[in-house]
């Protein structure tokens, strides 16, 4: 109770988890037998309520529920799922609430049941804090006002209750019953004064207790360095340095076969990107070996998903890269790069020219990626950002999946307070949802029919465009809606014949 009334004086103003600054949750693919689009808004506080609301393909009513899983209590331990309720005037459109009550990571299952059948899906989200609300000064000295009334109060009735409770009506009290009186007041002064102190110190621990919980900004520490080897530029991260003890391995979950999704943007212009996954060599340290970049500042943002607590995050800093070294003379490089790395530097003039405002992104390879926006967006409505692949001659080009997606996408605003990470599936972890299911199987025991359901999520992954479609993907559609206002510029990377593609936009957001 007492960590809740502190918590309830604190808002999340940018939430950091696996996005900086973009708190609300997106799902698009498989709930069993029905194709469901799911938006979380994520509540301001913890304990909080989260908004829930499920568009469902169906052609028949079908019942909806939602039940929060926290991460570190049994499934059994979870409350009964709440309904939700079809919303007024629309025909599949179901909206709910729930409560999040501690910190940390929890799945919100999703449950819908209907004439095909009934299936559920897993979305991990983050219940974190990242600020702490500061106490207005009238309202500090209101509460110290009535707390001294109280005290000098509780003082008065003590030593009057000393001084004249055992005397008969109308009789004044003599010496002794005044020094009694006196007595019992120092007494009590003493008490008040213990009290006092041990409520400080009580309050002090509190405080610091949830001030361990509080992510400000993005989160955790990271560190990042250049180095040069062997004509190779290596970027070293150190991670969580400050935020964990020293000895402390960072226990990481794969999220899409990678331990890290890193992200490099070129500042001031972000006319240079790149998607590397680190690899791992010490407890908190990861290496890369760079792309072919220009020099200049990097901002680099690194998504992680915890393992034991199934938290995700982005950790960011920024670093300065060299210009591209001399080849190695001896072909022995220290790092091989990943297959998986990719990476689009463009000239800063031609940057102007890849803005959404056409909807199309010209590759200088002579691809095409173009945006069936319907603009102008606005902060927290449906981005409907859908692409599609075109080659010189306009032929539509069949996607492949790259890094087990038919797509991945960056969002940086202008002032790179906000970022997401987007799939066709959601921005929800991967590597989360893959440790709330084990849990579900591990916890629950797994049936056949939970088998169904679980090869039903896996290939929901790819988003639930691919279901529809049988022959080759051409187009694909990422569920996001922009937290706020602002000039964002979007990366959308997709994979054919072999070449992962990295297509620009700018978009601008327009208030709600
Ligand atoms: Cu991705």
């Amino acid at each position: 109770m007492r960590g809740y009334i502190i918590a309830s004086l604190v808002v999340l103003c940018s939430p950091a988890w696996a996005h900086v600054g973009s708190p609300d949750v997106f799902y698009d693919g498989l709930v069993g037998p029905y194709p469901a689009r799911v938006t979380v808004r994520m509540p301001g506080v913890v304990p909080g309520r989260a908004e829930i609301s499920v568009r469902v393909q169906a052609k028949q009513p079908v019942e909806v529920s939602f039940l929060p899983l926290y991460a570190k209590t049994s499934v059994s331990n979870a409350p009964p799922p709440d309904p939700g309720r079809l919303v007024a005037r629309e025909t599949n459109l179901y909206a709910g609430e729930i409560w999040l009550m501690s910190f940390g990571a929890y799945s919100i299952e999703v449950r819908i049941r209907g004439e095909s059948g009934e299936g559920t899906v897993q979305i991990p989200v983050n219940s974190v804090a990242t600020r702490q609300l500061p106490l207005p000064p009238f309202l500090g000295k209101l509460l110290l006002a009535l707390g001294a009334l109280l005290v000098f109060g509780g003082l008065a009735i003590v030593s009057a209750a000393a001084r004249e409770s055992v005397l008969a009506p109308g009789v004044p009290p003599g010496k002794t019953e005044h020094r009694k009186g006196l007595v019992a007041g120092a007494v009590t002064a003493i008490i008040f004064v213990a009290l006092l102190w041990g409520g400080k110190k009580w309050w002090l621990a509190e405080e610091a207790g949830f001030r361990r919980h509080l992510r400000e900004g993005a989160w955790p520490d990271l560190a990042a360095d250049v180095r040069v080897e062997n004509g190779q530029r290596i970027l070293h991260l150190t991670l969580g340095q400050k935020a964990f003890a020293p000895n402390y391995s960072i226990p990481l979950a794969a999220d899409h076969g990678k331990l890290l999704h890193l992200f490099l943007v070129r500042e001031p212009n972000r006319d240079g990107f790149a998607h590397v996954p680190p690899v791992r060599t010490g407890g908190k340290t990861f290496e890369v070996a760079l792309p072919p970049l220009a020099e200049g500042d990097y901002r680099v943002l690194c998504d992680l998903t915890f393992e034991e607590s199934g938290l995700s995050t982005t950790a960011t800093n920024s670093v300065r890269l060299a210009p591209m070294p001399a080849a190695a003379v001896d072909k022995a490089r220290p790092l091989e790069p990943d297959p998986d790395d990719s990476w689009a530097s463009y000239p800063v003039e031609s940057v102007a020219t890849l803005t959404g405002s056409n909807g199309t992104c010209r590759l200088p390879g002579g691809d095409q990626v173009v945006w069936g926006s319907a603009f102008p967006i606005r902060a927290k409505q449906d981005a409907a950002l859908q692409f599609e692949v075109r080659d010189a001659a306009g032929k539509l080009i069949a996607l492949e999946p790259y890094m087990g997606m038919l797509s991945h996408a960056a969002v940086l605003r202008g002032d790179g307070a906000i970022f997401a990470h987007l799939h066709p599936s959601g921005n929800y972890s991967m590597a989360a949802q893959d440790l709330f299911k084990e849990k579900m199987q591990r916890e629950t025991g797994a049936s056949e029919s939970d088998k169904g359901t679980a090869a039903a999520m896996d290939h929901s992954a790819m988003g639930h465009m691919q279901h529809h479609m049988r022959s080759a993907v051409t187009s694909i559609s990422l569920p996001y809606e922009f937290p706020t206002a602002g000039e964002y510029r979007l990366w959308v990377q997709f994979k054919t014949s072999g070449r992962v593609l990295t297509a620009i936009f700018d978009a601008t957001v327009l208030p709600r």
